[in-house]
């Protein structure tokens, strides 16, 4: 592990230094996940709402070769506006780095450099996990949720994906669910899935007892969180399933594979929609933003760290 290659704005190196809260929050949502000009919009929503919760937010993103963990407005800006980003997972830090090329993080990517820079909960919208089609396409979330202990804050996976596949391999690999407030898993877009959830939390001080208990284990693994999506902005889970499944053998006839598959059918669906299901995709971002930022505070007046 070697610091030189990660650059620290200096909100989150004071926080560091202080002990104070921090929230990671990933860039793939900008550089892939959302359409320009909402995109900036957002990332700078998530930020504030982060600090208006009394965190400081560290958006993690690659940029001139070096992971940098939180951004200054300019570096937001260059983001949201390239459309030459890599989309940053696991595997592809060294060479993002090496070829200095831009990159915005998954869920995968911030996890990694967030773990190393220290900070232990994280907000997105929707984790990667088991697609419906194309057969084998597993996001590279799922196995990094097992190795990283943070607490992850999201409305579970993207409805786009196989929901109870994606449970079955937490389940596999070890990764908790906690329902926030609610006995059900959610469907990103609608609050109920109709799949369970392992426990249900109702405050930030039960997620931090849950989340302490499983690292004093020596576990490794993650805790998902999940949130449902706010109702002012919520869909009802069949009017998405419409879109969606349209989107999926649109995928399919035009042969979208790899990387590529999660942004053209969040893309698809959003206009499918018309927007609607954007708007829920931007709602819950910041709802999650707020009680990641909340339950970052708990852990430090919780103090005594655990990992
Ligand atoms: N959720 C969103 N929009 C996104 C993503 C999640 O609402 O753009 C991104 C996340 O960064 C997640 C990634 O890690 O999509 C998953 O991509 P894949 O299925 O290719 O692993
Ligand atoms: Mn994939």
């Amino acid at each position: 592990m070697d610091f030189k290659l990660f650059a620290f704005s200096p909100e989150v190196s004071r926080a560091r230094q202080r002990h104070t809260p921090l929230v990671a929050l990933e860039s793939a949502v900008i550089t892939h996940g959302l359409p320009p000009p909402e995109n900036l919009r957002l990332a700078r929503d998530m930020e504030r709402t982060v600090a208006e919760h009394g965190a400081t937010p560290a958006t993690i993103a690659v940029l001139d070769g070096k992971i940098h963990v939180g951004l200054s407005q300019q570096q937001l800006e260059r983001l949201a506006e390239t459309r030459q980003a890599r989309k940053v997972s696991v595997r592809d830090f060294g060479l993002a780095i090496a070829k200095k090329e831009m990159g915005g993080t998954t869920v995968a990517g911030t996890l990694l450099a967030a773990h190393r820079a220290g900070i232990r909960v994280f907000a997105t919208g929707g984790i990667g996990g088991v697609h419906r089609e194309p057969p084998f396409d597993v996001s590279a979330d799922l196995p990094q949720l097992a190795r990283t202990p943070m607490v992850v804050v999201c409305a579970g996976a993207k409805a786009i994906l196989d929901l109870s596949a994606t449970l079955e391999v937490l389940e596999t690999l070890g990764v908790p669910v906690v329902g926030y407030q609610s006995d059900a898993f959610p469907a990103f877009y609608s609050p109920d899935s109709g799949l369970p959830v392992g426990v249900r939390a109702d405050s930030p001080a039960e997620v931090v007892e849950i989340a302490r208990a499983h690292w004093q284990l020596g576990l490794e693994s993650a805790l998902l969180v999940a949130v449902p999506p706010p109702a002012e902005v919520s869909l009802p889970a069949a009017e998405v399933e419409t879109a969606i499944q349209q989107a999926l053998e649109e995928a399919a006839a035009r042969g979208i594979r790899g990387q590529a598959v999660t942004p053209f059918l969040l893309a698809r669906v959003s206009e499918l929609t018309h927007k609607a299901s954007l708007e829920a995709n931007l709602g819950l971002l910041r709802n999650n933003a707020r009680v990641a930022a909340r339950i970052a505070v708990e852990f430090v007046a919780r103090q005594r760290p655990v990992v």
